[in-house]
């Protein structure tokens, strides 16, 4: 299957409402795509990469511009795939081998080399008329859907959560920072709809704390929070430790499953989760396919956590439908046992080119067409464009 051209464009996505995290706030939903075409068939990856190289180093346009100059005319001048079935039905995880010099050239850009290998994947699934689900392996057919929510005052994020649970979300990740946390916590488990809709609370800090809020972070979690995502920033591994450990002991106590300390920001790969595990430094991963460089490596992630009895949520980065399909089915996987960042792309986005994913009673549907996702409206994703580029060999 040789490549016999590739594009990329740059688009912008208006939000419905903006989204801030310690990290930032993001206002539109700029993203690089990415196609690849052998002959008649083409193959559609998404970068992550938020507008602005907050969360991590890359940004869009950035990548954009990466990817149009050097990483997409690199990959065409490769094999597709030695066997067009793509290895061995629901392993996951065979090695897209070809990328892999890329990857030793260009450790800083794992979220462009994300696009390129899901495009190549597509490609390859929809030669063979197979799905992602069924190329993962993946054992469930629904998965539990759930959001996340930004900064706000304790009364936004309350008037939020009640709109979210009426649309049958089970799990809320709300994000918290210094002086935005405890009373945002307690607003939520005082209020009766919340409350009554049995809905967990994860908190998401984006690295916003350090070692001297040990016991606040102890706290958050005996007012009845179900996780804390990277409370910690990445470079704290001591205190994290010291939290992980705590928390260990108040379940011992409690005779409960600790509640678990999520590596987001500080797991870039198997091996730094490997590292993290072995010095008792996080207690579960938020697994996004695009910041630990694609699928593949994703894959390898779960399964490490099932083996470590490291806790699994799939992670979200504000993406369109197609990244959305893609987090869905490896979210089906049997490891993932703590519900992900697994909402339709139209909670966040106010136009898609994308197909969304279907929310039914508090279920994300694992979808099951060939390839990653169904393919985009052209027009619409014409009318979102700000640049575009095409690669030939
Ligand atoms: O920290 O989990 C995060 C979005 C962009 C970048 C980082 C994060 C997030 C989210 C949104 O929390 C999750 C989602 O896409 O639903
Ligand atoms: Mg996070």
């Amino acid at each position: 299957m040789d490549l016999t051209a590739a594009d990329v464009w740059l688009c912008e996505f208006p939000l419905v409402e903006p989204f801030a995290a310690s990290h930032g706030t993001t206002s539109a939903r700029t993203v690089a795509i990415v196609r690849l075409r052998s002959g008649d068939v083409e193959g559609w990856g998404e970068c992550s990469a938020l507008p602005a190289a907050t969360y991590t180093a890359e940004s869009a346009a950035g990548c954009f511009e990466l990817l149009a100059t050097e990483l997409l005319p690199a990959v065409l001048a490769l094999p597709t795939a030695a066997d067009p079935a793509c290895g061995t039905p629901g392993t996951g995880s065979e090695p897209d081998d070809e990328l892999s010099a890329l990857r030793r050239t260009r450790p800083d850009a794992p979220m462009a080399l994300a696009a390129i290998e899901m495009a190549r994947l597509d490609l390859r699934l929809r030669g063979a008329g197979r799905s992602l689900a069924d190329h993962l392996g993946v054992t469930r057919a629904r998965v539990p859907a759930g959001v996340s929510l930004g900064l706000d005052t304790p009364d936004g994020v309350v008037a939020r959560a009640r709109s979210l649970v009426a649309d049958g979300y089970r799990r809320l990740k709300v994000k918290i920072q210094p002086g935005h946390d405890a009373a945002v916590l307690d607003a939520l488990r005082s209020d009766d709809t919340v409350e009554r809709s049995g809905a967990e609370i994860q908190l998401d800090a984006n690295g916003a704390y350090g070692p001297d809020d040990l016991d606040l972070l102890v706290d958050l979690v005996r007012s009845g929070a179900s996780a804390l995502e990277q409370p910690l920033a990445t470079s704290h591994v001591d205190a994290a430790v010291e939290l992980v450990t705590r928390l260990d002991e108040l379940a011992a106590r409690a005779g409960r499953r600790p509640v678990p300390v999520v590596a987001d920001e500080a797991v870039a790969s198997v091996g730094d989760a490997i590292t993290l595990a072995d010095r008792g430094a996080l207690s579960g991963v938020s697994i996004k396919p695009a910041r630990v460089g694609g699928l593949t490596e994703a894959r390898r992630l779960h399964d490490l956590c099932v083996e470590r009895g490291l806790a699994a949520t799939a992670g979200g980065m504000l993406e369109t439908g197609l990244g959305r399909h893609a987090l869905a089915a490896l979210a089906a996987l049997p490891g993932f046992d703590l519900t992900g960042d697994l909402s339709p792309a139209g909670r966040w986005l106010a136009a898609d080119a994308w197909p969304d994913l279907q929310l039914i009673d508090g279920e994300i549907v694992v979808p099951t067409g060939a390839g990653v996702a169904p393919p985009p409206d052209r027009r619409l994703l014409d009318a979102t464009t700000i640049d575009g580029r095409e690669i030939r060999p």
